[in-house]
């Protein structure tokens, strides 16, 4: 859009007073980001109006990305910078004597997720607005984001997230559009006069489903997508009905608060309520919108594709399913056809305890009409199946089974497309975790590699490298990111590969000033900066990085002479609050970063920096700051991984096991621009199949690693007694299941590499050019294209280069 600065600072000094009634000069940075935020959404109120009309109109075929999470970090200025006035609006609040990164970091961050799932989802939301793409988020206004976590003696304390506290400018109330979604109750099949069985329900509790959309701003294109998140309140009550307390409380309930679990499906009915509740309120929508333009349902597959982003809400399938058959009097067969033909579904991980299942019991007793519907999903599906597959697999694979409800199943057998999002993450979904069904629906098979919002994890979060870009490459870069790989013709310019170096350390300048500010801990900008950021658990290793940390520690202690490259090994981790082991190592992590920090023979020889409360906001302060990517996983157990490619975009060069989308930077860097150790997927596979891993052994033939071991119950680091216990027993007693102790050696090794490489100071620069060069193509924006000619077979404005 056009804006010039005068008027700008016109419309802004107007805003603050009509909403305040106050001067410019009187208000708080918070009072500035409403009345800015309520503008900006006032200058794009055309584009967002005429959007959703050119979509009706055109009668494009529209996509609706269902997701229990969304993290799409703070939206200032990346609405600022989609819409073309990023710099008019810095300049003018600079007129007007306003900090603008102040109004900025006023804004909370909504925490509607716990880490990679969510924050994809909201890369794909920027993604497909940006294509022009007709793409709309479903999900959920939870009151209370992800918890906020603090260390109180270095153990994790996690503290409500109050996002909603001061209201949220970005959102649009839409009581007109809102939906009653059922639970409970009975429900009995009566027949009609013409033979149709109809449901009648008795003794329902009702949820009024109350739609808060958010404007999803494309990249310099006018167009404005919608992000629908559902808020659960009490139904009006035409009959003045009397709700209890213990009624409201159940309904507030719902959207109140997010799960902080990732990687256990605990089972909670609680959860399997807000599954049902964005769900049920989605397809209502979805369906009552398309009814507006279209008589009949057939065309229904082509005009509409619903997406299952992991399994939460798988239950979209059997509620379309109800839609049809008991509101729209569709014969099963057309409704399983026009069902399937709109569903496709994305598998996030393949560790089997967050595979989601339910118990029947529970399941009928909340959703007893949608459970008769699964029911007859499952015998259906059984007697198709029987006669070509046998009782065994098809009792392996069936919706319900072992007294559960088996969502991932459900999930494949309801969607015509099923998919990983990395190479190695679908072959092994095809070989392991879904294997008899890919035996099944072989063509519903494919993969799609994760992607990065580069718009804001390249263009906002690291503003001087990318006018460093610009300088060299144009800015065609920035509408279509595979041009960046144009920028390797600099890799022997001298000048150029400094200017990279200059703005690393600006960088790393802006970090420390905050790691100073909010922890007290002065950090230098000559160390490497070792970042491993993502949540904690078992499987992502941190505890190898904390190895390292201490075989450093050690070292130096023993060779206090010897010359040593500076490190500052940075954290960012939050740990579910039920994952007893995952905060025994925040513990120990904390504990080590006392020691290491306060001893004088370290001095700033190393620094250890565990940042509290990681988010997508901290991410962006983090990840241009960084030299190394730790990605770290046991091979074949992460699915993806989307930080490796924000730290690659950001110039910092992996440390990292061949996992998930590792495969696929190194490869597109090329392996002598990153560093990678460990064992395979095979490898660990074969030891599975084999039962022949002893932890032990490595421990036993490496002297080094016992002394590290050690340390974790001799007292060294001190205030960990419990925990050094624990971990020492994960690890020993019980044979370390991620592997950590076979991995060591080379990943030590490695990582003594590093810092002889980092003194060739030129290679480095050329190095970590190679990977800003290679990272275009992990950008959402082709990701979502695939996804969007692939799977939805949905058009798109934008033509990428
Ligand atoms: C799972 C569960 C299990 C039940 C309890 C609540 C809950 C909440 C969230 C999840 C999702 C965990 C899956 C996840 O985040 N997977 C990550 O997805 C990223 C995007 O595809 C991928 O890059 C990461 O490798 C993968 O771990």
């Amino acid at each position: 859009m056009k804006l010039d600065e005068k008027k700008f600072t016109k419309d802004f000094v107007s805003e603050v007073k009509a909403t305040y009634a106050i001067d410019v000069k009187d208000s708080s940075p918070l009072e500035q980001l409403m009345a800015l935020g309520n503008l900006i959404k006032r200058y794009d109120s055309s584009n967002w109006k005429n959007t959703s009309k050119k979509y009706r109109q055109k009668d494009d075929k529209q996509v609706y990305y269902f997701s229990i999470e969304f993290l799409p970090g703070r939206l200032l200025k990346s609405n600022l910078l989609n819409l073309g006035i990023l710099d008019t609006v810095r300049a003018g609040l600079s007129e007007l004597g306003l900090d603008f990164e102040k109004i900025c970091r006023s804004e909370p961050d909504p925490g509607l997720g716990n880490g990679g799932l969510g924050r994809l989802a909201a890369c794909y939301m920027d993604s497909m607005a940006s294509l022009g793409m007709a793409g709309n988020g479903n999900g959920i206004r939870y009151r209370y984001g992800l918890f906020k976590q603090v260390f109180m003696n270095g153990y994790q304390v996690e503290l409500p997230d109050d996002w909603l506290r001061n209201g949220n400018v970005w959102e649009i109330r839409r009581e007109n559009r809102a939906c009653v979604v059922r639970f409970g109750g009975h429900v009995w099949l009566q027949p009609q006069a013409d033979g149709h069985l109809r449901p009648v329900y008795d003794h329902t509790d009702d949820v009024l489903a109350v739609p808060y959309d958010v404007g999803i701003v494309g990249y310099h294109n006018g167009v404005t997508n919608t992000m629908r998140l559902w808020s659960a309140e009490l139904p009006p009550s035409a009959d003045q009905t009397f709700y209890s307390q213990a009624q409201r409380d159940r309904i507030d309930q719902i959207t109140e608060v997010l799960y902080p679990d990732d990687s256990n499906a605990a089972g909670r009915s609680l959860r399997l309520r807000q599954e049902y509740f964005f769900s049920s309120a989605g397809v209502q929508s979805i369906v009552r919108h398309y009814l507006l333009d279209h008589s009949t349902l057939k065309e229904f597959p082509r005009k509409v594709a619903i997406h299952i982003n992991d399994t939460h809400p798988t239950l979209v399938i059997p509620e379309l399913m109800r839609i049809l058959l008991d509101e729209c009097d569709c014969p099963w067969e057309k409704a399983w056809q026009i069902t399937t033909a709109t569903m496709s579904y994305t598998n996030h991980t393949i560790m089997q305890e967050a595979l989601e299942t339910w118990p029947i019991d529970m399941f009928k007793g909340l959703l007893p009409r949608i459970y008769q519907i699964v029911q007859e999903i499952d015998r259906r599906y059984r007697q198709e199946k029987l006669p070509i597959f046998g009782e065994n697999t098809v009792d392996k694979t069936a919706p319900l089974g072992n007294g559960q409800v088996r969502m991932a199943y459900l999930a494949v057998i309801g969607s015509h497309s099923v998919n990983g999002v990395a190479p190695l993450h679908t072959e092994l979904l095809k070989k392991d975790v879904l294997m008899d069904l890919y035996r099944i629906y072989p063509e519903r098979f494919n993969n799609k590699t994760n992607g990065i919002a580069d718009r804001r994890w390249l263009q906002l979060a690291n503003d001087p490298l990318s006018k460093l870009i610009d300088s060299k490459i144009g800015k065609d870069w920035r509408s279509n990111p595979k041009q960046i790989q144009t920028l390797s013709a600099f890799e022997n310019d001298d000048k150029f590969l400094q200017d990279l170096e200059k703005v690393k350390i600006e960088n790393k300048k802006n970090l420390s000033k905050y790691v100073k500010d909010e922890l007290g801990i002065t950090i230098g900008t000559d160390a490497i900066y070792d970042v491993q950021i993502k949540r904690l658990h078992a499987y992502k290793r941190q505890l190898l990085h904390v190895f390292e940390i201490i075989r450093e520690y050690l070292d130096i202690k023993d060779h206090p002479q010897k010359k040593v490259i500076p490190r500052v090994h940075i954290f960012g981790a939050k740990a579910a609050p039920s994952y007893h082991y995952a905060k025994s190592v925040i513990k120990l992590i904390n504990a080590l970063a006392d020691l290491v920090n306060s001893d004088k023979d370290i001095g700033n020889k190393i620094k250890v920096v565990f940042i509290p409360n990681y988010g997508v906001s901290l991410g962006e302060l983090i990840i241009p700051a960084a030299d190394i990517s730790e990605q770290i996983s046991t091979a074949s157990k992460e699915a993806s991984g989307t930080s490796n490619m924000k730290l690659m975009t950001n110039g910092a060069l992996s440390l990292a096991t061949m996992d998930g989308a590792n495969i696929d930077i190194v490869r597109a860097a090329g392996k002598e621009n990153e560093y990678t150790f460990g064992l395979t997927a095979d490898d660990v596979y074969g030891y599975y199949r084999r039962g022949d891993y002893h932890s032990s052994d490595f421990a036993n033939k490496n002297p080094e690693l016992q002394r590290i071991l050690n340390t974790l119950i001799d007292g060294t680091i001190p205030g960990i007694s419990t925990e050094g216990h624990e971990i020492y027993d994960s690890l020993i007693r019980y044979n370390d299941e991620y592997f950590v102790l076979a991995d060591y050696a080379e990943y030590v090794q490695k990582q003594k590499q590093i810092s002889q490489d980092f003194t060739n100071r030129k290679q480095w620069e050329q190095r970590s050019l190679a990977n800003i060069a290679a990272s275009g193509t992990f950008s959402a924006d082709y990701a979502v294209a695939r996804y969007g000619e692939d799977i939805w077979q949905v058009p798109y404005d934008r033509i990428l280069k």
